[in-house]
């Protein structure tokens, strides 16, 4: 076996996006393409020097092209003199397993193969992201790095070391580079186990308690049978749809009510089910419901900060939370009540790593179904689901009853997200900056019958570094802090994508049952008419509204 140096020519589309480099399949099988990438980074990691006495954690979602990326990896990793690579058994380790292997074994960072919720298979997404020391998403400083180095590499190192075997654990030499193949769930459950009382929860499963959770034929499924079936005492069959596919059983792994309409169906049907969850592509989004009732992602941040002392690993009080602009202010309510501190970052995981590092925030959360906190540095799918699990065993109440206490006391925040998908780049473009455009003279505006309070652009100084973050997503406020968002997605990977947050805060109890479509109608026309969204897309309604 030898190194190789082998020629390439620069990709100039090489730009990560919210989370990593995300295309279709077709496009990482281009010949040098992943190796590009894989070169870029370990150039911007390590400059000249080699990567001796460096362990990289290696692994990913289980979609189509997991496998052969990570044996491409693994002989580029040699061929830079890494000491070490933990690779998960079969290639697999969910984001948030990623993170906490990461941080319990001292790794100096992690490559995680994944295009999170996008669908998989040999016409669907792939995608790369590396995490660094702490376990969280790599800054946009080394992303903008890497890809600036994608645009002028011409050639590459990698080994031609036959491929590792990856379905057994055990230990491998590759060019003088220790190789283990681990168990991609060993270390996670380790660290909810130091979270959660493990206890309270099996004597809930005791009980006859019944979850439904719906790994989605994706990576969380390990994972949720090792600790709720088989640690949890939950019945076997509690999770459903538990085996990785590489193309997700030809469906969209992610977990929210248009894609996730199985789960929903079946916890809103006759002998429901207690709780219902999901969890996405990668394991760090997730979806709670009770049975007959959907909860929202931002008033799950808000339940769980409101009882986090109940549970073991928050219960010495949190230091602050921290939730994306465009997630609702749900959260805000109860960390003000509480007295904790409450951050607004931007779209993007990566946003919440210095407020964790620096000890500023202890949860934090995403209206795109993610929630976490400082036990690893990625959203946590099935943390979110034992967290929920733990609350309902100790307080004896249902998820509904907790998200209710939540809204009697500090109201409803009606919130929907309006999804315009497919939209042709330039147009979606024009939209945006024509709104921009704008943006200084709406203030005193009345339009579409609504008063505007304010507008801006949403720009972000990180409290800890200081660096700023600007053009994060146009905020429409009215008098009464009503708000309509609008942003572009960063994760897709065909055309634009517009999204349209719309918020508006209820009080009144006796209004918390209405429609929440309904209730958000004069939000919906406002934003139609301030940013043209038909004229511009063509498009009368929304593809997807969660
Ligand atoms: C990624 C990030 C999330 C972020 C989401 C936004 O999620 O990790 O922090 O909220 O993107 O997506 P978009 O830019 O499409 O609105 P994931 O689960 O795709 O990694």
């Amino acid at each position: 076996m030898s190194i190789q140096t082998l020629t390439t020519t620069p990709f100039d589309g090489q730009k990560p996006g919210t989370s990593g480099l995300r295309k279709k399949v077709t496009v990482f099988q281009q010949p040098h393409y992943l190796e590009n990438f894989v070169q870029a980074l370990f150039d911007e990691l390590h400059g000249d020097a080699p990567a001796s006495g460096h362990t990289l954690v290696l692994g990913g979602d289980g979609r189509f092209h997991n496998r052969s990326a990570v044996q491409t990896i693994l002989k580029m990793a040699a061929a830079r003199g890494y000491s070490q690579v933990l690779v998960g058994q079969g290639g697999i380790l969910s984001t948030p397993a990623t993170s906490a292997v990461i941080r319990r074994r001292g790794a100096s960072g992690g490559i995680i193969l994944s295009a999170s919720h996008n669908p998989g298979g040999p016409d669907g997404d792939f995608g790369i992201k590396y995490n660094a020391t702490n376990g969280g998403p790599a800054p946009e400083k080394l992303t903008e790095a890497v890809f600036e180095r994608t645009r002028s590499l011409s050639s590459y190192r990698i080994s031609d070391a036959a491929d590792i075997p990856l379905d057994t654990q055990g230990a491998h030499q590759m060019e003088g580079m220790g190789i283990e193949v681990i168990d991609p769930v060993a270390d996670y459950a380790a660290v909810q186990r130091e979270l959660f009382d493990f206890d309270a929860i099996r004597r809930l499963f005791a009980s006859g308690f019944r979850l439904r959770y719906d790994a989605m034929w994706a990576v969380g499924g390990p994972y949720a049978k090792a600790i709720i079936e088989g640690e949890l005492g939950a019945p076997a069959g509690t999770v459903v749809n538990a085996e990785p596919k590489e193309d997700f059983g030809g469906l969209h792994p992610d977990p929210n009510p248009v894609y996730a309409d199985d789960l929903v169906a079946q916890l809103m049907g006759a002998g429901a089910p207690d709780m219902g969850a999901a969890s996405d592509g990668d394991a760090d989004r997730n979806m709670i419901l009770g049975r007959g009732f959907i909860v929202s992602p931002s008033d799950s941040l808000a339940v769980l900060t409101a009882h986090a002392q109940r549970v073991p690993g928050y219960r010495r009080g949190l230091a602050g939370v921290a939730r994306s602009m465009p997630t609702s202010t749900a959260v805000d309510r109860v960390a003000r009540a509480m007295g904790v501190a409450c951050f607004e970052t931007p779209t993007g995981w990566k946003f919440f790593g210095n407020l964790l590092d620096a000890g500023q925030v202890t949860l934090c959360g995403e209206e795109s179904y993610g929630t976490g906190s400082d036990h690893v540095r990625e959203k946590d799918g099935l943390w979110a689901v034992l967290f929920w699990l733990n609350l309902v065993a100790v307080t004896g109440q249902s998820v509904e009853e907790l998200v209710r206490g939540v809204w009697r006391e500090h109201g409803r925040c009606m919130y929907s997200r309006h999804d315009y998908e497919g939209i042709p780049t330039e147009r979606a473009d024009a939209l945006m900056a024509e709104l921009r455009n704008r943006l200084s003279s709406l203030a005193g505006q009345t339009v579409a019958g609504q008063h505007i309070a304010w507008a801006d652009d949403f720009s972000y100084t990180d409290p800890v570094d200081g660096s700023v973050s600007q053009r994060q997503g146009v905020r429409v406020v009215l008098e009464d802090s009503s708000r309509v968002v609008f942003r572009l997605s960063g994760t897709g990977t065909e055309g634009a994508t517009l999204r349209v947050y719309l918020e508006r805060h209820e009080p009144d109890a006796t209004r918390h049952d209405l429609p929440v479509q309904q209730a958000l109608a004069p939000l919906v026309q406002l934003a139609g008419e301030l940013a043209g969204i038909e004229r511009h897309t063509g498009m009368g309604s929304p593809s997807v509204m969660t």
